[in-house]
């Protein structure tokens, strides 16, 4: 598919591609595909005030009729879904299969958030008074700043987005500068949804392009209630202390260093599986992906052997193609990352089978997935280098490995392999895994939309998507009623006049 013809079926026109200063080269083949134009802080400051203007009306709309808007923009998607997903495979250079998923969690997410729509509901409380009722109620919270990153330019958008709407939020998203493309064609595809609602007040999504110099306006602007973001700590360091200083929300989805313990008793056929998709999945790029492998004594040198089987095989290649499981990596910078941390893993004593260039599209960053055999949790195997990089570690006790799988300054994704039950309710128990994510028998990557997605540490303990991650687009509200003739205060106290 030539690149021109992804950018015209994503009905992206020669004004959004041409005259901007922001150029867009493909991770594929390094070709020029666009130079966007960029907003300035005004252009940001102005969106802001769009955005509050269309919350005054957008959040007296009932939730199920918000709920409606979401239902036709997951259609639009169903339409547009192979048009945007080749899209995001040509802007960031995952699978063409890894692309279409990334649209298929936006669908995911709609469906879930039309049924949210209808169920933006609180508790009722029992009141210690006479006479009185207590409940809980949620309101739209005002214009959301969503911060996306490169690797998945569309679907943690679409996490934020889908609820937010339905709670009565207006979005303003700031894609990553590396995929601004995908973002404008999803604004497309809801700008044809909203032509089908009818009556949304304009400004429910607008997309600001540009560097940190548009994030700064909006993560200082107190007419940003709350910020979601998702990227590295770095980003999330800077990020969060401005939100906190004026009080702000923040959703923080950060970096992650995602283990697998693999035990005695697993099944290595499906661990195999397993692993190859989480480590080389993306390119390495994902914040799920696997990262360290923990693996038992006894059956260490079985499973190393064949996954080294595995890796020397993997298709290699232009993301477009059918079969090809490891398109490039993002950037040169992406590359030297990966070199430089595979040779601290040398110096730090690790063996390292694979890595290094690989025959792929010209332009391209094309590497081979690297296995990195280490003797300990060294210094380089705490930090996320985001390639695909599995490093190697072995064990003999499940203290231990938890031990190690906790020993991180990340915590977003974790799992183990066992069929022992005592080992796997072990690993899921307040002694297991310190991780938002925890699974078994499953990798650390590929969650579905409707669990909550997010982790702890320096992963910067926000939640996304499913569950009851809804509510950080809300504000809580305690109502005490009273019905009766009286006043009672609470906790007994006279206070006669
Ligand atoms: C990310 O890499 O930022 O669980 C998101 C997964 C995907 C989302 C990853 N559903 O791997």
């Amino acid at each position: 598919m030539a690149h021109s013809d992804i950018l015209a079926a994503a009905l992206l026109t020669d004004a959004d591609l041409k005259g901007g200063t922001l150029e867009v080269h493909s991770p594929i083949d390094g070709a020029l595909v666009g130079s966007v134009p960029t907003h300035s802080a005004g252009d940001v400051e102005a969106m802001i005030a769009t955005a509050k203007a269309a919350f005054d009306a957008w959040k007296l709309v009932p939730g199920p009729r918000r709920g409606e808007l979401i239902r036709l923009f997951g259609e639009e998607l169903r339409a547009a879904k192979d048009e945007l997903g080749a899209l995001v495979t040509l802007e960031c250079g995952k699978i063409l299969q890894e692309g279409l998923g990334e649209v298929q969690e936006m669908i995911d997410i709609c469906d879930l958030a039309v049924g949210q729509s209808r169920q933006l509901f609180g508790l009722t409380i029992a009141s210690e008074r006479p006479g009185h009722s207590m409940r809980e109620t949620w309101h739209p919270l005002g214009v959301t700043g969503v911060i996306t990153a490169f690797n998945f330019p569309v679907a943690p958008f679409a996490w934020n987005f889908a609820l937010a709407i339905v709670c009565g939020d207006p979005v303003i998203w700031k894609p990553s500068e590396k995929t601004p493309l995908s973002a404008i064609a999803t604004a497309r595809i809801f700008a044809k949804a909203i032509e089908r609602f009818g009556d949304a007040p304009e400004g429910l999504l607008q997309v600001a392009i540009g560097g940190g110099e548009i994030g700064e306006v909006l993560t200082t602007s107190k007419d940003v209630p709350l910020i979601s973001a998702t990227g590295s700590t770095r980003m999330g360091r800077i990020v969060g202390p401005k939100v906190a200083e004026r009080f702000g929300k923040t959703v923080l989805e950060l970096g992650g260093n995602n283990a697998m313990i693999v035990a005695p008793s697993a099944d290595l056929e499906n661990a195999v599986r397993a692993i190859v998709f989480s480590a080389v999945g993306t390119c390495g790029q994902r914040c799920t992906s696997l990262r360290r492998l923990i693996v038992h004594a006894d059956v260490r040198d079985e499973l190393v052997e064949r996954l080294k089987g595995v890796y020397a095989k993997l298709p290699i290649g232009d993301p477009l193609a059918k079969g090809t499981l490891v398109g490039p990596l993002i950037d040169a910078d992406a590359l030297s990352g990966m070199e430089k941390a595979l040779d601290q893993a040398r110096a730090e004593g690790g063996t390292v089978t694979g890595g290094g260039k690989a025959q792929g599209v010209a332009g391209g960053h094309y590497v081979h997935p690297a296995i990195v055999e280490m003797p300990g949790q060294t210094d380089i195997v705490r930090h996320e280098t985001f390639a695909p990089i599995l490093y190697v570690m072995t064990y003999t006790t499940l203290d231990e490995a938890i031990a190690l799988q906790n020993d991180v300054p990340q915590g977003l994704s974790s799992c183990i392999f066992s069929t022992d039950v005592r080992e796997t309710e072990t690993f899921l128990s307040a002694a297991g895994s310190d991780c938002g994510i925890a699974n078994v028998n499953i990798g650390p990557s590929g969650a579905e939309i409707g669990g909550a997605f997010g982790g702890e540490k320096e992963t910067g303990g926000g939640r996304e998507s499913g569950s009851d991650a809804w509510k950080a687009y809300m504000r809580r509200q305690t109502n005490t009623v009273n019905y009766s003739r009286a006043l009672p205060l609470a906790q007994g106290i006279k206070f006669e006049i």
